[in-house]
């Protein structure tokens, strides 16, 4: 098949998910072409079938707010005319969804007489229903675009609950779950890390990995590392950029934990860092699904986690990691001491972690589900 792929290039866990699922397509034969505002982060490498596409939005005094959308449309509707494309895969409602509709009514109207179909799926992943869609402005045009999409999938059962109940849209919303790739993502990659580089011998590595958004609660990740500091020596991977890590830092410094918290920045092989860590920390306000847990999990780190959203669908509690309430710093604090003083009990964790981030959510399992779910939407589009 020739797919184009649109998502948020930016550190994120819907870009993530549509770079590497482009990847896997591309590496299972697809054609493959990314089209957006910027090269997706782990876009690192092209080959034969894998290609990007820039999207110029052009600058203009009158454009106090330049129309990416429209740019997107446009980008969209000739690369699909031009590369022939079979269809579309857009990752995150707005705008993607929307201009991915835009474009399909361009080339069904073209002029010069080269009408095409362009079928299009679209992926929902989070924010995108929960927190942008519910916004009055955007709610009904989000609503419309999904009820336009030629298939829609979602990340958890809790995201597709919640975007009917919310949005009351018609169509059939098909639960695909995140994936990993396993035999990247693994204890014993080749790419990890040296535990020396962060840390001695008698003490604990735990991790987080995030955008460090608000929702993502990174304060709350100090808190608790500080908790499990004082009672046992441990150091902080703090993997990821955004708005809430300065906070952060002047949390870590205020508590003297400089020496102890590395704030690695955007990465892009974070299974190295993964690989070496002993407990992942992801107290969030809200996750539809939490990929960095699972990412976590194939490596073979259990995670402590909020129970809100998918999470449960991922994590089940006391078997691969641990689930508390959303700001129970305390709980968390103590379950991260539990298994961190226990190291059989952390060995058993982590291999749970795998074996259900193996058995679920592989790859190799998930690409097919696409593939299926895409040739079923070509198949009602002919
Ligand atoms: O919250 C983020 O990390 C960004 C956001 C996105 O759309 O880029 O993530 C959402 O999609 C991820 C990939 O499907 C999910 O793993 C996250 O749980 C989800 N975030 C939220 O629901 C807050």
């Amino acid at each position: 098949m020739k797919i184009g792929i649109t998502c948020y290039p930016t550190y994120g866990g819907s870009g993530v998910v549509a770079t590497e699922l482009g990847l896997e397509l591309a590496a299972r034969g697809h054609e493959l072409h990314f089209i957006s505002y910027a090269q997706p982060i782990r876009l690192t490498e092209f080959g034969p079938n894998l290609h990007y596409h820039e999207v110029n939005v052009s600058q203009y005094p009158l454009f106090q707010y330049p129309p990416y959308d429209l740019a997107l449309a446009t980008r969209m509707a000739e690369v699909a005319e031009i590369y022939q494309l079979d269809l579309l895969h857009v990752h995150y409602a707005i705008p993607h969804s929307v201009s991915a509709l835009l474009a399909k009514q361009m080339l069904a109207t073209a002029r010069n007489g080269s009408k095409r179909k362009l079928p299009f799926v679209t992926t929902l992943h989070g924010t995108d229903i929960t927190l942008v869609g519910l916004d009055r402005s955007y709610l009904p045009i989000t609503r419309f675009s999904i009820e336009q999409s030629d298939g829609v999938t979602a990340i958890s059962k809790y995201l597709k609950e919640r975007t009917v109940r919310e949005f009351d849209v018609r169509n059939e919303i098909e639960v695909v779950y995140n994936f990993v790739n396993c035999d990247q993502y693994r204890r014993d990659t080749p790419l990890a890390d040296k535990r020396a580089d962060y840390a001695q011998d008698n003490e604990r590595i735990l991790v987080h990995l995030s955008n460090f958004r608000p929702v993502k609660r990174v304060l709350d990740v100090v808190e608790i590392f500080d908790g499990v500091n004082r009672e046992i020596p441990s150091r902080l991977l703090m993997i990821g950029d955004g708005p809430d890590r300065s906070a952060a830092e002047w949390l870590v410094k205020r508590k003297k934990l400089q020496d102890r918290v590395f704030f690695l920045g955007k990465q892009d092989n974070v299974q190295s860092k993964l690989a070496v860590s002993d407990l992942m920390l992801m107290p969030s306000e809200l996750e539809s699904f939490g990929l960095a847990a699972l990412e976590a999990m194939a490596c073979k780190v259990p995670t402590i986690a909020t129970r809100v959203g998918g999470v449960p669908e991922v994590i089940t509690h006391g078997m691969n990691g641990y689930l508390a309430e959303v700001g129970d710093i305390a709980t968390m604090t103590r379950y991260a001491l539990e298994i961190l003083r226990d190291s059989k009990k952390l060995k058993e964790l982590g291999e749970a972690a795998r074996f259900e981030a193996q058995s679920r959510f592989c790859s190799t399992e998930i690409i097919a589900r696409y593939e299926a779910f895409y040739a079923r939407v070509l198949e009602r589009s002919v």
